[in-house]
């Protein structure tokens, strides 16, 4: 038997262990340490709540305390008093809950309008796509078309058309929003505004499937300036590929005749729609739902056997060899 005393001893433990994992605001993901405009309105409504639902969880388990102390048996042939029913008692602690919760309920509706509020003309429009196990940005007023990354201006509301491609998904950057699913057939919507310039981690925070822990998301939040020279960077021709030699050009007619033609778009060389769109993938820092940062190592062991890499990833292995691998990469390269 485990005595009553190590038994607490190891509660106590667990759930220290368990708080401390919440606190601290260097972690990239903490939800209580918000960046953005609507994380903000959110945590300002967490806040109080959690305050008044504190308070309640102090009085109701001192409570309890006190009546197991002053009630408890004393002895073998003792009979409690018997009571049956106390209207004023009942009437009590049914009318305080319901008017808390009243008052919460009046704020809560109060922020909900504040993150619904029509986020005007003015606003970037950005549709995000979930996908097994990546996240898609398409910024229809510029053609961009673009992965695992979302660039955004600060100090501008972006305006999210959210939907999925396969499953459920839900777009959560902590620092910035609470969570939106994102479901197939229908579009959902929030908006966004980054506050300071800088890279907010984010995830998918809906079950989809094999690699679902694997589905992370940044936002990159620029000064205006740079969210320009992002834009223009993105949306510069394409490489001519009839102008690549050597390695490239091997590597543009294996993109073809492997079959990776057939699932990712390269503007003017091909139009495959499941993959990331890849017209423009040196100009992001990771791939693979941002798991992986982009470099030529990484891109390798990707190619040698992406679901090796990404457990249930649906980009197949191909089984290539290393130096069909080396031409496909000297192409990617062209990819600016
Ligand atoms: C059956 C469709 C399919 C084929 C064929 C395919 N891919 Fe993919 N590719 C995908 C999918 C899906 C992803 C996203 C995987 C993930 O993140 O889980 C992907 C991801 C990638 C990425 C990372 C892009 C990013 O931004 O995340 C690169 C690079 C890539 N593929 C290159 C290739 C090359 C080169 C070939 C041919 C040798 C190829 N793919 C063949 C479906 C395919
Ligand atoms: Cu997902």
């Amino acid at each position: 038997m485990i005595s009553r005393k190590t038994r607490l001893a190891a509660l106590a433990g667990a759930i220290t262990l368990l708080a401390a994992a919440c606190g601290g605001t260097d972690q990239p993901q903490n939800t209580f340490d918000p960046q953005g405009v609507e994380a903000r309105e959110l945590d300002n409504l967490i806040t109080p709540v959690f305050v008044v639902a504190g308070f309640v969880f102090l009085l109701v388990n001192l409570l309890i305390v006190y009546v197991v102390m002053k009630y408890r048996r004393r002895s073998d042939d003792e009979i409690p008093k018997q009571v049956h029913g106390n209207a004023k008692l009942e009437l009590g602690w049914t009318i305080a809950p319901a008017a808390i919760l009243a008052v919460i309920g009046v704020f809560t509706l109060g922020t909900l309008a504040e993150i619904h509020a029509d986020p005007g003309p003015e606003a970037l429009e950005v549709e995000v796509i979930g996908h097994q196990w990546w996240w898609e940005y398409r910024y229809p007023d510029q053609g961009i078309v673009t992965a695992n990354e979302l660039h955004i201006p600060v100090g501008r509301t972006v305006s999210i058309d959210l939907k999925a491609a396969d499953v459920v998904h839900s777009f959560w950057p902590p620092k910035l929003s609470g969570k939106v699913d994102a479901i197939p057939g229908r579009t959902n919507f929030m908006t966004v505004e980054a506050t300071e310039p800088g890279i907010y981690y984010g995830q998918c925070a809906e079950f989809c499937g094999f690699s679902h822990a694997n589905m992370l998301l940044r936002v990159v939040a620029h000064e205006p300036a740079d969210f320009d020279a992002w834009v223009r960077a993105n949306t510069t021709p394409p490489v001519d590929t009839t102008t690549l030699t050597g390695d490239a050009a091997d590597g543009a007619s294996l993109f073809r005749t492997k079959g990776c033609a057939s699932c990712h778009v390269v503007e003017g060389y091909a139009a495959g729609e499941f993959g990331p769109n890849l017209t423009h993938l040196q100009q992001r820092e990771t791939f693979a739902g941002a798991m992986f940062e982009l470099n030529e190592r990484n891109l390798r062991r990707w190619l040698r056997d992406p679901p090796g890499e990404k457990p249930g990833s649906l980009m197949p292995d191909l089984e290539l060899t290393e130096d069909e691998i080396t031409s496909l990469i000297a192409y990617l390269n062209t990819l600016q």
